[in-house]
């Protein structure tokens, strides 16, 4: 049976991978962190109940904390490391950037320095980020599309990114990076834009929340679907060789459209007035007000355009998006609405 870890395992990825593993026949090892409220939300039906997995264990560590990192890697001697795990919201990275760095950055390498000693025939696959593009200078990107990162965030993970690259040369480790763009579900954090937003909707027709504040309107993202992308982490690591890839869909969107069309899936037809910081969407039948802007959203340095070229994954490992834009944003909308 082969064995995984996974650092982030309560997080988004970490769920859908988890249950992708487990699938495919793994042992499943998560590191949680301890907390004053429940943070396992997201794997709760992996570890009690009907669908509980006995092959899913968890443990308690930090990436801040090498000596965890390090005896759970001696104790479970993985097959394959999944580094999930980071403090992953970029504004939020501004707030705390020394954390950000020591988490997402340092975090890194104390994994990698850890299976360089105790276990240098794991497999290891580094959560890189579109982010680490930031200010736009080509488009599409790729895989040889030059960083520029625009946060605390991006630049703590462009040291992972090189860390993790330099870790494969010097020490011949199977260390790969998957550069994600931005991917999305019902599971995704609710502080992120497209769940603040499909959350928001749900929220407002139930009578909880008045209208929506948002920041940047015309940022655009190249968004997948989450259960799509941890397929392609596994496919990273099962190749025979250790590279990088870049996993997109090939399509960008602006957050507007992005409500716009959440809204739509939601019955309202939305209607823009004003600009800028002044701009707001009325419900375009009952003139209620849905969105308005608050500059608290927006953030000193903002990333205004990615759009990923995927060929690479598409060629070398087979992989493809299932789920369209338009098919997440719906499936997003309904499942909020029905929660
Ligand atoms: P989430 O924010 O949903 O999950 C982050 C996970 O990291 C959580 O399990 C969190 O634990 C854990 N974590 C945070 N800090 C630490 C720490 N110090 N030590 C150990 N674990 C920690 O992120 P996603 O699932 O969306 O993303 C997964 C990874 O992929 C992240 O590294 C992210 O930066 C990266 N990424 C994400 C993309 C996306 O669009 N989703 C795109 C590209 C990269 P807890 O639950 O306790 O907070
Ligand atoms: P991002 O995701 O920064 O791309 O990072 P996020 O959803 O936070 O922002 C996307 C864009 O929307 C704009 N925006 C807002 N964002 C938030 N969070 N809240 C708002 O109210 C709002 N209004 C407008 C932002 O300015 C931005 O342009 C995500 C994370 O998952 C990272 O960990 C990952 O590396 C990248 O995606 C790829």
């Amino acid at each position: 049976m082969k064995k995984a870890l996974i650092t982030g395992i309560t997080g988004q990825d970490g769920s859908y991978l988890s249950e992708f593993l487990l699938d495919k026949g793994y042992q499943v090892h998560g590191i949680i962190r301890r907390s004053s409220t429940v943070n396992t939300g997201r794997i709760a039906h992996l570890l009690q109940g009907p669908d509980a997995n006995p092959n899913l264990l968890v443990h308690y560590g930090d990436l801040t904390d090498s000596g965890s990192l390090c005896k759970l890697l001696y104790k479970i001697q993985p097959d394959e490391v999944y580094n999930l795990g980071a403090q992953s919201h970029v504004k939020v990275s501004f707030d705390v950037p020394e954390y950000t760095s020591d988490a997402n950055g340092l975090g890194t390498l104390r994994f990698l320095d850890c299976i360089r000693e105790v276990k240098p025939d794991t497999r290891f696959y580094q959560a890189s980020s579109s982010e680490l593009f930031g200010k736009v200078r080509e488009i599409p990107q790729n895989e040889n599309t030059p960083f520029y990162p625009r946060s605390p965030y991006a630049a703590a993970k462009l040291y992972a990114y090189w860390i993790t690259v330099n870790y494969r040369e010097a020490y011949d480790l199977f260390a790969c990076n998957g550069i994600l763009f931005n991917h999305e579900s019902p599971r995704r954090g609710e502080t992120f834009v497209t769940r603040k937003i499909t959350l928001g909707i749900s929220n407002i027709l139930k009578g909880r929340q008045d209208k929506l504040v948002l920041g940047n309107l015309d940022a655009k993202r190249d968004w997948g679907y989450a259960k799509d992308y941890v397929e392609a982490m596994w496919l990273i690591l099962q190749q025979p060789a250790p590279e990088d890839y870049v996993i997109a869909t090939g399509e960008t969107h602006t957050v507007r459209e992005f409500c716009e069309l959440a809204f739509k899936h939601a019955g309202i037809t939305l209607k823009w007035e004003g600009q800028g910081i002044s701009e707001k969407a009325l419900d375009s039948t009952t003139g209620k007000e849905l969105i308005t802007i608050n500059s608290e959203y927006f953030r000193p340095t903002e990333v205004d355009l990615l759009l990923g070229d995927p060929s690479k994954a598409k060629s070398k490992l087979n992989w493809t998006q299932k789920v369209s834009f338009e098919e997440l944003v719906k499936l997003m909308v309904e499942s909020d609405l029905k929660n």
